[in-house]
């Protein structure tokens, strides 16, 4: 190849090639300047303020300023043996699909009628949608494909980011977005009469989470292949989402959530590539050549079937792979069985097999001990690991090399067992040494952890181990075994110390204690937020961070600004871009956002900065406004405050709280004269959010909110100037309705409860303030912002350790007749017969208030009196929410994950070539490429 640039693209890059060198000369000085910046940076950091700005590559759009009829070339591959047969067919593969308006048509309604064997005559929006979807498809799949090869070529250390949810919304919209498509496809389908944001709707969201969880390991796909990292997500492909919520009666209805009612128009199922995972059976000794080894052989074998997504990169031709395991029986169907007559046990094996994969589990606290639970947590970091182990070994490298080319994250402990695999497989199946296959596990894995509420971390009883997985057990053990070995000779006789880090729990039965696990055997800890990692470091793995105190580190929780600024609130998007010189790179880099904010300044045009915003936000409140019509049949309006709280419901995120003020509030407007109500801040409160089907308290305070709600709003002295809203089904797919409306978000969690929350970066990213407590990212989100733009109340985690204590040594139990009011209100059943929540008022009257609902409600209705007096003065309100808003470049996703790479995973980015304008424009070479098998 001559060493003119091929293509424009090329050609730009060169550019910035020679712009580089050029400043070579400077650099030094350059550098010393940006070091010693960076060390002030750092020192700041380390006073709990504001971070070190990375210095990244600017991103551009790949497509700007080409023609829409352009067309772009593959990557050429050099063979060592040319196939004439191949060369026909890859000469007819050289070209992607074309991007312009026709062909996009065209590729719609081909597959509307070849793929979907769709009439003419009977085109609905669905099967528009997904012929879009599959149109969309088939772009993504040449990105993908050319992004596996390249991967493959260059073996590059790879991340397998194991999570048991994904939490992933809709896909139509990240993908267009992600392929610069969106406005190309929109212009495409008005032609048919159709609004693109109507076939977005027309798309099921799938659910495959819990909450926050979940959502993060979404956020975290996007980033990787933005960043061009050779990353995989691994999960299961459940059948079943989370429940969809009904409110019936007031009362929370489960409903199961079969999301595949129209199909999936993303998933790539690959029939071929299968694992076996086993269950049950027995150990024991046999012999390998002469060598002793250990077998598990028997009981029950599935198949777990690689069910793919591809994941795009914004502005970027990487494309990763989020491969999601479905389970089938392993046995073809027993015909003998089924011509006897005994149809039903022909099929059990058949059934028992899916039910693995069948359906996601509600985060009960009841989970432990739920066999198929584990099984589902076997069940995919089993075929996950050999997946992983496979691709190594066509690398011929040795297994020393491992950890130097893998890294796997476990997102939380359910895949744990992942790492008790590999060891499984790299002694039992390879012959390693323990110590040497121990320390290869030990160097390629690392730990999520995201709670530190005690309920929440997994333990399993050893009898369920030892009957589903008994090799595993064993391994458990010997870990175990040498671990206490190194624990007895650090801490001689502390037994107490000894047992606390002990893997096994000497409790009646046994357990595993999957936490401390994963602690011995990965390299590194993090939790998610600067104050939860604090509180993993000095209180949850305290005894494992005296051991080990450089495991243990943060990685503050980020969001993608693709799906959570640009896709959910356009009008945003479009106004940073057009103050960010019609540049949408502020996506691919936050930070830039700044910078915005700084020339809207200097240039004095902050006011007419502002004034746009508030017709955007008024366009998101009305957008709101229509779905509470069509949902909740309630008629709000848009000039009221929109203060809304949406999350999962549980006890420690005081969504109880927030109700006693909806109380408190209704009770002051219904005293007031009309006069004094006239000068009330007039608000609507939102709640939105699940509870686990078992979780009797948080059902009882969802009925609660919804019965105050029917009260407040059906008494006309009051609904003119306050309502409540209950939201039902809150889901990824209504969450980018809400967020954007609000004005003031919630986030009022009891300090060090919450380990990050990340709906509070959604929601200060498009414009509204955190009313909240000191704890998870509201911290670092007010580090970032400004501690004047966020209205803090409550007990900081210090203080409520104190409380907890006087209140469990009987010193403490106030209440106060303001609060007292409210609690009369409900035992008095003011809002309809509210029972069921009186003997837990009692308790917390009675010094139960563990999560300090009390204790902080004052402070609390201090903030809230603020928010009303600061809403009341909308230039000192909108600027906040504005300059809040460019100063968020710290919590996206890319960052989050641009810390991992560097600190946890080390790990470098690997650019996929770009298509290119002429043929031939640009060569790869290969080695053999006949080695490269399928998987
Ligand atoms: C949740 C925390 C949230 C956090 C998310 C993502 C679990 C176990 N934890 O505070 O409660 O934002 O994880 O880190 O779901």
């Amino acid at each position: 190849m001559s060493d003119e640039p091929q293509t424009k693209v090329e050609e730009e890059n060169k550019d910035e090639d020679a712009k580089s060198q050029s400043s070579q000369s400077s650099k030094s000085e350059e550098e010393e300047k940006l070091f010693e910046e960076k060390k002030d940076e750092e020192k700041k950091e380390e006073e709990g303020k504001k971070y070190s700005r990375p210095i990244l590559k600017r991103r551009k759009s790949l497509y700007e300023g080409f023609d829409e009829k352009q067309e772009f070339f593959r990557p050429e591959y050099h063979f060592d043996s040319k196939d004439p047969v191949k060369e026909k067919m890859w000469e007819l593969m050289d070209a992607y699909l074309p991007r312009d308006k026709l062909s996009i048509q065209k590729s719609i309604v081909t597959h509307i009628e070849y793929t979907l064997a769709r009439t003419r005559f009977e085109i609905d929006d669905n099967y528009i949608f997904q012929g879009t979807a599959l149109s969309v498809r088939d772009r993504l799949l040449e990105q993908w494909n050319d992004t596996q090869m390249y991967i493959r070529i260059n073996n590059p250390k790879k991340i397998y980011y194991l999570s048991i949810e994904f939490l992933l919304g809709r896909l139509l919209q990240n993908a267009l977005v992600n392929l610069e498509l969106e406005d190309r496809y929109r212009d495409a389908l008005m032609d048919f009469g159709v609004k693109l944001e109507e076939i977005y709707d027309c798309e099921n969201d799938p659910a495959l989470g819990n909450g926050g969880l979940g959502r993060l390991a979404a956020c975290y796909i996007d980033s990787l292949a933005t960043l061009n990292y050779p990353a995989w997500g691994y999960g299961i492909r459940y059948e079943y989402g989370i429940f969809k919520q009904v409110i019936e009666n007031f009362e929370q209805k489960e409903l199961p959530d079969y999301w595949l009612t129209k199909g999936n128009p993303w998933e790539i199922i690959k029939l071929d590539l299968q694992f076996k995972v086993r269950f049950y059976g027995y150990c024991k000794d046999d012999y390998r050549n002469g060598k002793k080894v250990r077998v598990w052989r028997g009981g029950q074998e599935v198949l777990a079937i690689a069910h793919d997504t591809a994941v795009p990169g914004f502005q970027t031709f990487n494309c990763n792979t989020l491969r999601l395991w479905k389970a089938f029986p392993s046995e073809e169907f027993n015909f003998d069985e089924f011509n006897r007559g005994e149809h039903q046990s022909a099929l059990e094996g058949k059934d028992q097999a899916s039910y693995i994969s069948a359906v996601l589990y509600p985060n009960d606290s009841t989970l432990s001990g739920k066999e198929l639970r584990l099984k589902q947590e076997y069940f995919f970091s089993c075929a996950s690991i050999q997946n992983i182990v496979n691709r190594f070994r066509r690398t011929k490298a040795p297994w020393s090399d491992f950890p130097k080319y893998n890294t796997v994250q476990l997102n939380d402990t359910h895949p744990t067992i992942a790492l008790v695999e590999l060891l499984r497989i790299l002694i039992d199946e390879y012959e390693l040494e323990y110590k040497q296959a121990f320390d290869i596990v030990l160097r390629t894995f690392n730990y999520t952890n995201h709670t530190v509420l005690p309920e929440a971390l997994e333990k399993w009883g050893v009898d369920i181990f030892e009957r589903l997985l008994p090799r595993h057990l064993e391994l458990i053990y010997l870990i175990n075994f040498y671990f206490m070995e190194e624990c007895k000779k650090k801490f001689h006789e502390d037994w107490d110390k000894i047992g606390r880090l002990s893997i096994i729990e000497e409790s009646y039965p046994k357990q595993i204690r999957m936490a401390n696990l994963c602690v011995v055997a990965s390299s590194h800890v993090n939790g998610v937020a600067k104050i939860h990692s604090g509180l993993v470091k000095t209180m949850l793995f305290k005894d494992f961070a005296d051991l080990w105190p450089n495991k243990f580190t943060n990685v503050t929780n980020g969001v993608t600004p693709r799906r959570w600024v640009h896709c959910e609130f356009p009008e945003l998007s479009a106004l940073l871009t057009e103050y960010n010189n019609g540049k949408n790179e502020w996506l691919a880099e936050l930070d830039l956002l700044e910078d915005v904010l700084d020339k809207v300044q200097k240039e004095g045009k902050l006011n007419e900065f502002i004034d746009k915003f508030k017709a955007a936000k008024l366009k998101a409140k009305l957008r709101l406004k229509e779905f509470v019509k069509t949902h909740c049949h309630i008629d709000i309006d848009e000039t009221f405050m929109f203060d809304i709280m949406v999350k999962r419901i549980h006890e420690y995120k005081r969504q109880f709280m927030n109700c006693l003020y909806c109380i408190r509030r209704y009770l002051d407007i219904k005293k007031m004269s009309p006069g004094e109500r006239e000068k009330v801040n007039k608000r609507v409160t939102f709640f939105g959010g699940k509870s686990a089907p078992g979780y009797a308290l948080a059902k009882n305070i969802i009925k609660l909110i919804n019965m105050v709600a029917n009260t407040v709003n059906n008494d006309s002295d009051v609904n003119k100037y306050y309502k409540v809203i209950f939201l039902p089904d809150y889901k990824v797919s209504s969450a980018q309705i809400i967020i954007p409306a609000a004005d003031i978000n919630q986030q009022i969690s009891t300090a060090g409860t919450e380990a990050s929350g990340t709906s509070c970066m959604k929601f200060v990213m498009t414009g509204s303030l955190i009313i909240g407590t000191r704890d998870g990212a509201n911290i670092e989100i007010a580090d970032n912002i400004g501690e004047d733009h966020i209205f803090y109340f409550g007990k900081n985690v210090h203080e409520v350790e104190r409380i907890r204590k006087e209140i469990a040594d009987g010193r403490r139990g106030y209440v106060g007749s303001r609060l007292q009011e409210c609690f009369d209100a409900i035992l008095n059943n003011r809002f309809g017969n509210t029972k069921f929540m009186h003997d837990y008022i009692n308790g917390l009257i009675n010094g139960g208030d563990f999560y300090l609902a009390c204790h902080d409600f004052y402070d609390y209705m201090e903030a809230q009196k603020r928010v009303d007096e600061e809403y009341q003065k909308p230039d000192v309100w909108y600027k906040k929410c504005v300059e809040a808003i460019c100063k968020m470049g710290f919590f996206s996703s890319d960052r989050a994950i641009q810390t991992y790479a560097n600190e946890i995973w080390d790990i470098k980015p690997l650019e996929v070539p770009k298509p290119s304008i002429t043929k031939s424009g640009h060569f790869v070479s290969t080695g053999d490429l006949k080695n490269l098998d399928k998987k």
